[in-house]
């Protein structure tokens, strides 16, 4: 496989051929579905991008643009991720945050071997505020017998993934993925319409330098929960301490840890019993990521990726980052499960 550095152009389409050149008997279907993705994040940076303009914009006599934006932008991503992949034959059903249920794939189109869960537009709160929300998604390969895809198929443990990925519309608008080969990050160049290889190979850094938690339901923590908390701070004299930077939007938060190393928490709490974050389509593609750039993840006692679903919107507790902070997280608040794993 060619070596590229982020000083080399090269298109996300690129790249994905080239890494699957590196498997002959790939038949394509996988890197089809994945351009299909980066065209759908293209789309959704768009809107993103006017949201803060729909006002403005919509002053105009005959934009219906303010229509279309106003259109809750979390939905609006979801049609569009959904009508960019239903007709692509790649896919035998999708899963949404924001469906009840699994997504067919109308009777018109060709099913293939392929599930997609998503959550469209995570954060989507943040965007009236000017924060970075993002895009994630996870792959799996049906498992069910016939054409159309079944619950069974969607409710697969993370280990099962084939490909993952999100989509950051920050600064920049990133696409970062992994298909087991690493991790790779891609930034939008939006004078040509490409996402150019800017972040090959990511890596997390062993230690985290950033703790990103939410504070203000420390008086509903479990008291393990308490002082791993205070443990992650230096409070207790045993790791040098993390600074806190919390932007509650996961994406955003995830995506610098990822960067910068750190440790992301969101433990199970009173108002939250199972956790807030969802599992099939936040915790296990963030997983599958970390994992892949040499990090971990856990719900505070096993590895995410060997959680057995048993609901498509089910949550979990999370801790992901950095492989140390992790695993401390693991000796503080449950039996050393990871430990042997890592
Ligand atoms: P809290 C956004 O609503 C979200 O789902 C994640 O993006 C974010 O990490 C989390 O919730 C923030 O939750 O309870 O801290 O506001």
């Amino acid at each position: 496989m060619v070596k590229h550095t982020a000083t080399s152009v090269v298109t996300i389409e690129r790249y994905i051929i080239e890494q699957e050149r590196l498997y002959p008997d790939a038949p394509g279907e996988l890197s089809g579905l994945l351009y299909d993705i980066a065209l759908a994040a293209k789309m959704i940076a768009n809107k993103v991008r006017m949201a803060g303009l729909a006002d403005i914009i919509g002053a105009t006599e005959n934009e219906n643009v303010q229509g279309e934006i106003q259109q809750k932008l979390d939905v609006l991503a979801n049609d569009m991720i959904i009508k960019a992949l239903d007709h692509s034959g790649r896919l035998c059903a999708m899963a949404s945050e924001e469906e009840p249920d699994i997504i067919q794939i109308p009777d018109n189109f060709r099913c293939g071997k392929y599930c997609l869960l998503f959550d469209p537009l995570d954060g989507s709160s943040n965007i009236d505020v000017n924060v970075p929300v993002g895009t994630i998604f996870s792959v799996v390969l049906k498992i069910t017998r016939g054409a159309r895809g079944e619950m069974e198929d969607m409710l697969q443990p993370g280990r099962r993934q084939v490909a993952a990925g999100y989509v950051i519309y920050g600064s920049s608008t990133m696409m970062v993925y992994t298909t087991g080969q690493g991790v790779h990050g891609f930034t939008l160049d939006p004078q040509i319409g490409e996402f150019l290889l800017s972040h090959p190979n990511i890596r997390i850094p062993e230690r985290g330098r950033y703790l990103s938690v939410n504070d203000s339901y420390e008086q509903v923590w479990e008291e393990d929960v308490r002082a791993l908390m205070r443990r992650y701070r230096g409070l207790d004299g045993v790791r040098d301490p993390m600074s806190v930077r919390y932007v509650g939007s996961l994406v955003a938060d995830f995506h610098r840890n990822l960067l910068g190393g750190g440790l992301f928490a969101y433990p199970a709490n009173e108002k939250n019993p199972r956790g807030k974050l969802r599992l099939l389509y936040e915790a296990n593609p963030l997983a599958f990521i970390v994992e892949q750039a040499g990090g971990l993840a856990s719900n505070g006692s096993i590895r995410i990726l060997d959680v057995e679903p048993t609901e498509l919107h089910q949550r979990t507790p999370l801790f992901i980052g950095s492989k140390s902070d992790v695993m401390m997280a693991d000796r503080m608040l449950a039996a050393p499960v990871l430990a042997e794993q890592a």
